[in-house]
């Protein structure tokens, strides 16, 4: 059992800043992202990113579960380049950095992504609908963005207002 992590909440300032390569494919690298993962899952996420457990590095995790028919996979995601976007896919999104609200997001249909594996070995995905969108959602937090920056300006007020009067444990 990994050690759980602590999320940072929205709007927290370091959920802003933007991520820097990671360099060293190392033990810690492998620590962090096993972590992670644990994180996600007691947490019951299906995405995480390393700047929402304070760690300003380009890395991020997806496991979207049972997906019809096809087997649970879990994805590891390093110093990744999104290019090729195509199409429009609208989805009800949620954040485990913005507990208690869920928006719809317009995102690209269909994506590519390259990126290294845990070893630093270099990989190429292309994915569409829901994997596509979190692939999107999370490299998003690489970049100091969280979903409720991509509402409309009247959305984005109103679902701050909401987050401002909830209690968060
Ligand atoms: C599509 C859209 C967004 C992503 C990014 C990863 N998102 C999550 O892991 C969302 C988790 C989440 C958890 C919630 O809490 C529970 O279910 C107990 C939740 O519910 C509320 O906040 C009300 C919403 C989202 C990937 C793919
Ligand atoms: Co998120």
């Amino acid at each position: 059992m990994e050690r759980m992590l602590k999320i940072l909440h929205y709007p927290d300032p370091r959920l802003a800043e933007v991520s820097v390569p990671v360099t060293k494919f190392d033990q810690k690298l492998h620590k962090l992202l096993d972590e992670m993962t644990e994180t996600m899952y007691v947490a019951d996420g299906i995405g995480l990113a390393a700047p929402q457990v304070d760690e300003r590095i380009r890395v991020f995790i997806i496991d979207l579960g049972d997906q019809e028919g096809q087997p649970k996979k879990k994805w590891e995601f390093i110093n990744p380049k999104l290019s090729n976007g195509e199409g429009k896919i609208v989805f009800e999104e949620g954040c485990l950095s913005v507990p208690g609200l869920t928006e719809e997001v317009t995102r690209k249909e269909r994506v590519t992504l390259n990126y290294q594996d845990r070893f630093g070995k270099a990989r190429k995905l292309e994915a569409e609908g829901l994997l596509a969108v979190a692939i999107q959602h999370e490299n998003d937090h690489l970049d100091g963005i969280v979903f409720v920056d991509r509402l409309s300006p009247i959305k984005r007020r109103l679902a701050k207002r909401k987050l401002a009067k909830q209690v968060t444990l």
